[in-house]
């Protein structure tokens, strides 16, 4: 069995083929190929030089990241990079790297490390290390300076950005576009090359260190504002400046100290943990690769309120045509309006071309809607009876082929199965809103769900661009599930004595996109209501009243109320409320509720133990497929910064022992609602990791 290195000759140039898939990335193995590709070239008079490609759809797409855990855990040595990239750099022969597909981290760097390089057309080429909590660690922050210039290098390696061919060509980063074959080309760029030109011997790109830190208008603040909290983006500007400031070796130093550090640090954990993560969830549990998806070629979307406007420009932003049913006049006219308004904003930001998205039509009846229709999604009123009616009439006129989805956050899927005769086309597809932007989708696979529904569900996610996670078919699925037991803590600390504000900034400082009791708010604290009462009457352990049903009563529902945990000015703006600490104080008295000073991180043990512990109860329940993708959900649906890679992954990082024993405690000292989950209990006691946990 040959390795991923392959060397072969075209007369006196050596080809040197990578050939590691999915994305040939540089492992232990595709470095020690590569070095003995380089002794080859180095032993044969009649090899006057190599050129390097990649098999298949890319040429290195990065360093193995999989490697890289066990490294940082201290399990295995480091990976020596600038050997294998100093190898080839100081081959006394000119290398030319063939460049396609994504050219990224290791890749580049690589490519760098070779004398010329050569693109095919399309061909991207980036350092994205900071989007896994790294920096490079082969020499791309002392090399990309010297060849694009230290200005458009700090961008790509502190923000991550990548570019094209053409614009790699103006810059310099590569000598060539290749017109017919990549390797041809590259073959005859080697012949005609006279001798290596190493990279480290370009300075004229540099800066001089005293303007150093402000090239590019990017300096410390501008990294430290758009990666807030975040160490790589960071240490990647040190890096880069190094290579202004020092020879090439001090600054290859540099560079690799500040790439240790961040390996070694939890970021980098949980930022590769969320990576992973994200490609886990398209593997499903008795859903084959080979299942055919039905292609979408029609949708109707049945109710003309927030979510159905989200979900249809969700589709048209897709290229996919749209039929829009409500039953009200104005609805129809006020969902037309919207929509429009949303695809106008996404054209003239550049997120869609002009004329590519889908073309709308607003109906008057479900036939017209139902008309030609491969899949409806209804978007009603989260009402079971509701919903049930709507599936019923869908049932009637839609093709018997139509696939028919509800957008429903809790309910049944089951149930609404039953109101048709063609419940193995039933799915859920809960869109978070705003739909057309946030990426989550939860699919809501029923009983009867077949694997040709679940796996068109999958694809059609992949072409809204969004991530899907299947979730079993349990009440409030897997991220409203978990979001009730963490708000109800909130609350309660709310009316313990926290400030409102002290809640949510004990999560927000913390990292999350928003306060627990601030994203009530916006959703509308009636919403919860109901969502927290049905969970009451399955059985949840969850107080028959909060201080929220008060809110509620007085209409103070949230933003669309003006008023609610705060006040709210014109533009939605939130301001404390300063009545509203005495009214909690009175509703507290009334009911004998202790009053105390809460510190922040109580309030995030109560409130996170609460989300991890519903996490691993779900788990247990089957309603989750793994325990990584209760992160990818509250990552990509829930605002969780991924720098903490999720609730899963922030339980083994705070350590299970500690949660079990605050968990005992709490139950011993309130009762059921606290009741450890017994896979946590087990995972503690075992030592064994609950984000790598799978059924
Ligand atoms: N290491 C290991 N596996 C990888 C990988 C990587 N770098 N990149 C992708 N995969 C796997 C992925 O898990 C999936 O596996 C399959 O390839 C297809 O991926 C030293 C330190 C290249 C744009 O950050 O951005 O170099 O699920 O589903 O949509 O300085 O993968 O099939 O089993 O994403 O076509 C820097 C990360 C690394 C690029 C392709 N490189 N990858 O997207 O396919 S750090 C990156 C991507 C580094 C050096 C530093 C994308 C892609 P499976 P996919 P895709």
């Amino acid at each position: 069995m040959p390795g991923p290195v392959v060397t072969s000759r075209q007369d006196s140039i050596l080809l040197i083929m990578i050939d590691n898939p999915p994305v040939n990335a540089l492992s232990r193995e595709v470095l020690a190929g590569l070095d003995a590709a380089m002794q080859e070239a180095a032993g044969s008079e009649e090899i006057a030089a190599a050129v390097i490609f990649g098999a298949g759809s890319t040429f290195v797409a990065g360093a193995d990241v999989r490697a890289f855990p066990p490294i940082a855990r201290g399990e295995r040595p480091m990976i020596d990079f600038n050997a294998t990239m100093n190898r080839v750099e100081n081959l006394g022969k000119p290398v030319v790297a063939a460049l396609h597909g994504t050219v990224l981290g290791g890749g580049l760097e690589l490519a760098m490390a070779c004398h010329y390089r050569i693109a095919a057309p399309g061909t991207t080429l980036g350092q994205p290390e900071v989007k896994l909590g790294l920096i490079p660690g082969a020499g791309g922050t002392q090399r990309l300076p010297r060849l694009a210039g230290a200005g458009r290098a700090l961008e790509m390696i502190a923000l991550g950005e990548t570019i094209g061919e053409r614009e790699a060509l103006e810059l310099g980063l590569i000598d060539a576009v290749a017109s017919g074959g990549l390797v041809e080309e590259a073959v005859e760029f080697a012949r005609r090359a006279e001798k290596p030109r190493r990279t480290r011997d370009h300075d004229a790109k540099l800066v001089d260190p005293e303007q150093a830190e402000s090239i590019a208008a990017l300096d410390r603040d501008t990294v430290a504002k758009k990666f807030k909290w975040q160490v790589a983006p960071l240490a990647a500007l040190d890096a880069v400046l190094a290579a202004c400031r020092l020879p090439f070796e001090e600054g290859l130093a540099t560079e690799a100290r500040l790439f240790e550090e961040c390996l070694r640090g939890p970021q980098a954990a949980a930022l590769i943990h969320s990576f992973f993560a994200e490609r886990a969830v398209t593997k499903v549990a008795g859903l084959k690769r080979e299942t055919a998806a039905r292609e979408i070629e029609r949708a109707a979307i049945i109710g003309g309120g927030t979510m159905g406007r989200g979900i249809a420009c969700a589709f048209l932003a897709a290229g996919i045509p749209v039929t829009l049913y409500d039953a009200e006049q104005a609805a129809r006219e006020a969902a037309a309006r919207s929509i429009r308004e949303t695809l106008d904003g996404l054209i003239s930001k550049g997120r869609i071309k002009p004329g590519s998205h889908g073309t709308l039509s607003i109906v008057e009846t479900m036939e017209e809607a139902a008309a030609g229709a491969s899949l409806a999604v209804e978007a009603v009123f989260e009402d079971a009876a509701i919903k049930r009616s709507v599936f019923q009439a869908l049932d009637a006129v839609t093709p018997a082929d139509c696939l028919l989805a509800s957008n429903t956050s809790t309910l049944d899927i089951d149930e609404l199965a039953a109101a048709t005769r063609r419940p193995e086309r039933v799915v859920g597809l809960h869109f978070f809103s705003p739909a057309h932007i946030m990426r989550l989708l939860e699919v809501v696979r029923g009983r009867e769900t077949s694997p040709e529904t679940l796996a068109t569900a999958l694809a059609l996610a992949k072409r809204l661009r969004k991530t899907a996670v299947v979730s079993g078919n349990r009440y409030g699925f897997i991220g409203n599930r978990m979001f009730m037991p963490y708000r109800e803590q909130a609350v309660e600390i709310a009316t313990e004595g926290a400030s409102p504000a002290l809640v949510d900034q004990a999560l927000t400082n913390w990292g999350m996109a928003m306060g627990p009791l601030a994203v009530g708010d916006l959703s509308g604290l009636d919403v919860f209501r109901l969502m927290r009462r049905e969970a009451i009457r399955l059985g949840f352990h969850y107080e028959a009243e909060t201080f929220e049903d008060i809110l509620c009563e007085q209409g103070r529902t949230g933003q669309k109320a003006g008023a609610g945990w705060y006040l709210y000015d014109a533009k939605r703006k939130a301001l404390p409320d300063a009545d509203l600490q005495r009214e909690i104080r009175e509703y507290a008295a009334g009911r004998g509720i202790p009053q105390r000073v809460w510190s922040c991180r109580e309030i995030r043990q109560r409130t996170l133990f609460a989300l991890i512990n519903e996490g691993a109860r779900l788990l247990e329940e089957g309603v989750a497929e793994r325990a990584s993708d209760l992160d990818v959900v509250y990552i990509c649906g829930y605002g969780f910064p991924a720098w903490r890679g999720g609730p899963m992954h922030t339980a083994d990082v705070v350590g299970l022992p500690v949660i079990l024993d605050v968990l005992t405690r709490l139950y011993d000292e309130q009762g059921p609602f606290w009741r450890p989950s017994e896979l946590l209990s087990e995972c503690a006691r075992t030592g064994r990791r609950i984000a790598s946990w799978t059924r």
